[in-house]
C-alpha cells in the first residue's frame, strides 16, 4: 500500500480568529490541525506535502468576481486587527464601495471575521484542497487535505460559517474539468456553501448528511426538499438527522447518500471530511466514535472511486485520532 499524500503548509497558523461577543474561545483554531498532523507523523501511513497555488482563475470559477475583489482589497484597505459584519443587506444591487457595507453585503454570520492576511490564509487553505485535487487527477487513489479555515459553508459570494472560500467546491471545480464530480458531506453542519455552488448543475453531484437546521447552524439551508434546480435537479441531496444520533443511525444514512453517489457513476468523489460529529465536540450533539470512522472510511473506500478527503469542522483538542482513525480506513 501506498503512502497517502497529506496535503499541509504550517501558513495556516496566520488565521486566528476570535468571536465578537469575546467570553467563548473561538473554536476554530490552529491548533486543530497543529494536533492532526502531530497525530499523522506518528504513523508511517503517510507522506507530507507542500501545496501548490491555486490560480485566481479558478477561484473565480467557483465564487463571483466582486466577492473575490473584496477579500483581496482587504489586504490593502484593513489593518491585522479582526472586524466583523454588523449591518446585513444581501439583496443590494448597487455598486457598494464601503468597507462596512461590503462586509456586510458578502456576509451571513458574525462568527467569520476578517483582517489584513484573510484572502491570503484562505488561499493557503484553498490551494491545500487544490493540489490534494490534482495529485487524484494525477492518478492517487486517495489524498488528505489537512488545511484551514474550513470551506463548506462559503457560497459563491457570502464568507460564514468560518469559512471563506470553499476548498471542496475549488477541488471539484478543478477536478470537473476531467470528469464528473460527486461531493460528500459528512460535517455535522449543511455544507450550504457547496449546494450553493453546484445547485444548478448537473456534472457535480452534491450530498449532505447532517443536523436538522431547525435545530442548528446554518439555519437557513439543508432541508430535504433541496434538491437543485435545472441541470442541477435531482443532483443535490440532503439528509438530515436528531439532535444525540449516535453510529448506526448515523451508518444507514451514510449508506442512503453513498447510494445517490453510485447511481452518480462518478469519477471522483470528494469528501467534506468534518469531525464535528464525534461524541465529545463541543459544537456537535451526534455521538459516533472513534472506531466508526474507520467503518466510515472503509465503506466509502469499498467504492473505489478515486478520492479527495478534505477537512472541514471538528472542535476538540484530539481530533488528530480521529483523523487517523478515518484514514486508516483508507489502508490495506
Ligand atoms: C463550521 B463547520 C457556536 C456557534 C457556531 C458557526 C458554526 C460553524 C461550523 N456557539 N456557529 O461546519 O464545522
Ligand atoms: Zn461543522
Amino acid at each position: 500500500m501506498d503512502k497517502i499524500p497529506v496535503v499541509y503548509s504550517a501558513d495556516h497558523k496566520k488565521h486566528n480568529p476570535f468571536y465578537l461577543f469575546g467570553v467563548d474561545e473561538h473554536p476554530e483554531k490552529p491548533d486543530r490541525i497543529e494536533n492532526i498532523l502531530k497525530e499523522i507523523k506518528k504513523l508511517d501511513m503517510a507522506e507530507i506535502c507542500e501545496p501548490e497555488t491555486v490560480n485566481i482563475g479558478l477561484i473565480k470559477e467557483v465564487h463571483l468576481d466582486g466577492y473575490i475583489n473584496f477579500l483581496q482589497s482587504l489586504k490593502k484597505n484593513i489593518s491585522n486587527e479582526y472586524r466583523f459584519p454588523i449591518n446585513f443587506y444581501h439583496e443590494s444591487n448597487r455598486n457598494l464601495i464601503g468597507f462596512r457595507s461590503l462586509l456586510g453585503r458578502y456576509s451571513f454570520d458574525v462568527s467569520t471575521p476578517v483582517k489584513k492576511n484573510t484572502f491570503q490564509c484562505a488561499l493557503v487553505s484553498a490551494s491545500v484542497s487544490y493540489t490534494a485535487a490534482k495529485l487524484i487527477k494525477d492518478g492517487k487513489s486517495v489524498v488528505y487535505a489537512a488545511g484551514r479555515p474550513p470551506g463548506h459553508h462559503a457560497m459563491k459570494s457570502l464568507m460564514g460559517g468560518f469559512c471563506y472560500l470553499n476548498n471542496a467546491a475549488i477541488a471539484a471545480q478543478y477536478l470537473s474539468k476531467f470528469g464528473s464530480v460527486a461531493v460528500l458531506d459528512v460535517d455535522y453542519h449543511h455544507g450550504n456553501g457547496t449546494q450553493d455552488v453546484f445547485y444548478d448543475r448537473g456534472d457535480v453531484l452534491t450530498v449532505s448528511i447532517h443536523i436538522n437546521p431547525n435545530l442548528s447552524f446554518p439555519y437557513y439551508w439543508g432541508f430535504e426538499d433541496e434538491i437543485g434546480v435545472g441541470l442541477g435537479k435531482g443532483r443535490n441531496f440532503n439528509i438530515t438527522l436528531d439532535n444525540n444520533i449516535g453510529n448506526d443511525i448515523y451508518h444507514e444514512a451514510l449508506e442512503r447518500a453513498l447510494n445517490k453517489v453510485v447511481d452518480f457513476k462518478p469519477n471522483f468523489l470528494i469528501i467534506s471530511l468534518g469531525l464535528d460529529t464525534y461524541e465529545n465536540d463541543s459544537i456537535g450533539t451526534f455521538k459516533l466514535t472513534t472506531d466508526y470512522y474507520k467503518k466510515m472510511a472503509q465503506t466509502i473506500k469499498s467504492l473505489n472511486y478515486p478520492t479527495v478527503v478534505i477537512q472541514e469542522g471538528g472542535y476538540y483538542d484530539d481530533l488528530g485520532k480521529n483523523v487517523v482513525s478515518f484514514l486508516s480506513g483508507f489502508c490495506g
